[in-house]
């Protein structure tokens, strides 16, 4: 509604009034109700979305890439055109800086921290919010390594001197072996505080995939075999329990990539949601709901179960997931409405 259809609707109204032959004073009160019906629909106009797709990126873990779908979804029931594309997960912030990409909904603080406030400090991405889980991203073992004492002392990062050959492996070459996650999700950073901290009795390998991790878990367990590797929470490795390894504690600049030792563990950290700067004024209702999404642990760990414990493809999990949980969602659209 604009100015104009407001100025022939009073022209009307004056018109009928004529007619009707109403007085001076009933004239008044009828314009000035008329005026201000006329005021709050014109300030309750809110700008359409553009219908250009929203750009989702996928990564390579279960629950990122199920909250793609579920998040699209959620843009899809509001009216939204939706593109999915796979993308690396470190350069992913530079790519929604300068536009290709338009969000990402799960900056983990210890690995992406870093990529996502570089990116921001050179213009054009935007904090959207945080999601009230909690992470923590870290090696670790299964809780029943612990439950049996497999290396007595863990999760104190300081056990593994004495454990070396309890984590050794066919490839190993007599050293304690760590499984890293992927080689693309944290560089070095691995290899150079195993090095700083326990020097040449431990490796760190990496795993091609998070798939192979779960592998190694599963393996592990059925061969009662101790086992340490790469993980996160929430995951789905949190019903079965999962004992990170405690290293000294973090700060900030104590990686060595950051200029320090690298003596240091994970930050238990945020998960946070970015967003190219011009997704607000481009999908003002999007972005609006996009602000408004938090997932907590469990409902973040149930994505992931859905795929990596009951076998449903991602796209799949996403719709059981959306199905299931409107009551957590569709309130995420009601925002300004
Ligand atoms: C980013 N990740 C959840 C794999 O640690």
């Amino acid at each position: 509604m604009g100015w104009g259809k407001v100025v022939s609707d009073w022209a009307e109204i004056l018109i009928m009034e004529d007619k009707m032959k109403i007085g001076i004073l009933r004239r008044c009160v009828i314009l000035l109700a008329v005026f201000f019906v006329s005021l709050t629909s014109l300030v309750n106009v809110a700008k359409a979305d553009s219908s250009e797709p929203i750009v989702i990126p996928t990564h390579n873990w279960s629950s990122q890439v199920v909250m793609a779908y579920v998040i699209g979804g959620i843009f899809e029931s509001m009216g939204n055109n939706v593109e999915y594309v796979p993308a690396d997960t470190q350069a992913v912030y530079e790519a929604i800086r300068n536009g290709d990409v338009t969000i990402s909904h799960e900056v983990w603080q210890s690995t992406f921290g870093k990529s996502f406030y570089t990116a921001m400090a050179k213009g054009g991405i935007i904090d959207a919010g945080t999601h009230e889980a909690m992470t923590l991203e870290e090696v670790g073992v299964p809780q029943w390594v612990i439950d049996q004492d497999l290396c007595p002392g863990l999760p104190n990062w300081e056990a593994l001197k004495n454990c070396k050959d309890v984590f050794a492996t066919a490839d190993s070459g007599g050293k304690g072996r760590i499984l890293e996650g992927p080689q693309s999700w944290h560089g070095q950073e691995y290899p150079d505080r195993v090095e700083a901290l326990l020097g040449d009795d431990w490796v760190v390998k990496f795993a091609g995939s998070a798939d192979a991790l779960w592998a190694e878990l599963a393996s592990a367990k059925k061969e009662g075999r101790g086992t340490i590797t790469f993980n996160w929470t929430p995951n789905f490795t949190d019903a079965d329990g999962f004992a990170f390894i405690e290293w000294p504690p973090y700060y900030p600049g104590c990686r060595k990539q950051d200029g320090g030792d690298s003596k240091c563990g994970s930050p238990k950290g945020w998960l946070k949601k970015a967003a190219n700067y011009k997704f607000p004024k481009t999908h003002p209702a999007a972005y609006t709901a996009f602000s408004q999404m938090s997932f907590n642990a469990g409902q973040i760990g149930s994505m992931a179960k859905l795929v990596d414990i009951e076998g449903l493809s991602h796209q799949d999990a996403a719709k059981k997931w959306l199905a299931d949980n409107e009551a957590v969602w569709k309130p995420f659209t009601k925002a300004g409405m």
